[in-house]
């Protein structure tokens, strides 16, 4: 009998596997792909880059490795990250325990054995004492059902499930559907290559310059001189990585001040921007002094009035759905070879096999790139039939939407974790701290049953309860409802609104968790 089932091979699954060994105990880890790396392995698509910086991405559970990796740029790319995970998938022997090319359709808890059953779309029905679910929080791609979605005679993209060979658009019209960090990142590459683009924008997005560059060797040689130092910081910080964070509230400084703030931060690039001010993400007011500075620079960007007036966000505060970051994104509607049509006063109509039909006017294309997003947070575990105690399914007690205790676990499921799973600061933070915090928290409840003897743990309802009120009062001291974001569960036709990421913050969120368990796992009910 295995201790563990992990679902997942992406950064989640392959440390936990880790830790698990570390433990000695069992694991199989299934992965639906061929290979590891989760996010990485599936979103291939050109301009695919992570928008928190090299040195902050990355595992820190291994000294050596943290010291001997070497990155080459500010912001790595996909394939250089997809190759970071192959070397460690090989350097701590991961793939002996990782069954490839296998999907899990079930996770059917055992009462009378007390034991989960882990079914699989190759025929695998394993038993195991714990499920891990390291399924990733953006895995579950979606195309919407536009009308003629599969009339489409040409060629067809999801950005999440991109091709494992690289796809030459030389000479060709793309529709490219959707305006989100995906599309906003391969909109300037595609348009380098193709005849003409056309993107359709349901609703326009705050994008932040990357300035991504070949990574300063004297900085990497600062950081690794004192890593563990750099690392405990971002453990300790709000979003799992150090950035200049003020003291003031935006409406407390004059406006040039301000100004030279917001031009700084935009020069410097990246996430960093939202933390310019303490009531960016919790006043309407100063929110908007950032959203105008925003509008400017894509007016001063695009030169055509109207075509910037199109990009420019007006109708939600800045952040509130995840800022993006990008390379040469709005000086691509530049290009006479862009055309950007608005699909928010008229919908798409219809996918024809030709093209993309909007108000009565066909657009012609040969591909189309679907950059429509994911059924983000719930999606994954979701798709997979998980019954806990008495039958009880998921996804009738999702209904409403995910209740977790810390985001980690939940009652009625023992035995089963999530990682990074909804409740918990995850999507809001530097992923890779966020999963090594819930791996290393996890592997360290298992080793404490073991050590008691215990054979089970399950949240309670109560505190699952409070928990879930915790998140949403928090969530709701924030602009972040505000916005019809996919934290919000709005990209998808008929999920329940419901703010689903904790927003208290890494650290604070960390400390919790160690009090959870510092005080002999409070809030759950441990069994013999
Ligand atoms: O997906 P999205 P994504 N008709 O959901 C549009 C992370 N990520 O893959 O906004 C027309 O953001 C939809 O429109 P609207 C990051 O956390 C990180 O781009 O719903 N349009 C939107 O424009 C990110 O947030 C990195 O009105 C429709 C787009 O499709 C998350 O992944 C890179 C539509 C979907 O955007 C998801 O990003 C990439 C419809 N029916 C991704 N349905 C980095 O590290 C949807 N859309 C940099």
């Amino acid at each position: 009998m295995l201790d563990a089932v992990i679902v997942g091979a992406g950064f989640a699954g392959m440390y936990m596997l880790h830790r698990l060994r570390g433990l000695g105990l069992t694991a199989r880890v299934f992965e639906a792909g061929t290979g590891v790396g989760g996010t990485w392995y599936w979103n291939r698509y050109p301009g695919a880059r992570c928008d928190v910086e090299s040195m902050d991405y990355s595992y820190s559970f291994s000294e050596e490795l943290q010291q001997e990796w070497r990155w080459t740029e500010r912001y790595s790319a996909q394939p250089e990250i997809l190759r970071y995970a192959n070397h460690v998938a090989d350097r701590f022997d991961l793939r002996r325990d990782i069954q490839f090319g296998t999907r899990v359709t079930a996770a059917i808890w055992d009462e009378r054995a007390g034991t989960w059953t882990v079914g699989t779309d190759r025929g695998d029905s394993v038993p195991a004492r714990f499920c891990i679910m390291a399924t990733g929080c953006l895995s579950d791609a979606q195309v919407p059902a536009f009308p003629g979605r599969d009339s489409f005679a040409g060629r067809s993209f999801h950005t999440g499930r991109w091709p494992h060979e690289p796809v030459d658009f030389t000479g060709r019209r793309v529709a490219v559907i959707g305006t989100g960090s995906s599309a906003i990142q391969s909109i300037p590459l595609i348009a380098r290559q193709a005849a003409h683009v056309f993107v359709f924008q349901r609703t326009p997005n705050y994008s932040m310059p990357a300035h991504n560059a070949p990574l300063d060797p004297e900085y990497e040689r600062s950081v690794k001189g004192r890593y563990a130092e750099f690392r405990r910081q971002a453990r300790e910080s709000r979003v799992g990585f150090v950035t200049e964070r003020s003291g003031d509230s935006a409406m407390t400084v004059p406006d040039e001040a301000r100004e030279r703030e917001y031009e700084t931060r935009w020069n410097r690039g990246g996430l960093g921007f939202s933390a310019a001010y303490t009531d960016l993400l919790t006043s309407r007011e100063a929110n908007d002094t950032a959203a105008r500075f925003f509008r400017e620079k894509i007016r001063a960007i695009v030169r055509d009035p109207a075509v910037a007036d199109l990009l420019c966000p007006k109708d939600y505060p800045l952040g509130t759905k995840r800022l993006c970051v990008d390379t040469d994104y709005y000086a691509t509607f530049n290009r006479d070879s862009v055309t950007l049509i608005d699909v928010r006063k008229d919908p798409i109509e219809a996918i024809t096999p030709t093209g993309v039909r909007v108000a009565g006017v066909e657009y012609a294309v040969d591909d189309i790139v679907f950059a429509t997003g994911f059924d983000a947070m719930t999606g994954a575990l979701l798709d997979i039939d998980i019954r806990g105690r008495a039958d009880r399914r998921l996804a009738v007690e999702w209904t409403g939407g995910p209740r977790t205790y810390l985001g980690l676990a939940i009652a009625g499921f023992p035995n089963l974790f999530a990682i990074t799973g909804p409740g918990s600061p995850s999507v809001l933070s530097n992923m890779i701290v966020s999963i090594e915090q819930h791996v290393d928290w996890i592997a360290d409840c298992m080793a404490y049953l073991r050590a008691h003897r215990l054979a089970t743990i399950e949240a309670t309802s109560a505190a699952q309860e409070a928990w879930v009120q915790h998140v949403n009062e928090v969530g709701h001291t924030t602009l972040y409802p505000l916005a019809p974001s996919w934290y919000m569960g709005a990209n998808i036709p008929g999920k329940p609104r419901v703010f689903m990421p904790y927003i208290g913050g890494v650290g604070l969120y960390r400390q919790k968790c160690d009090e959870v368990a510092a005080k002999g796992y409070e809030g759950f009910a441990l069994g013999a």
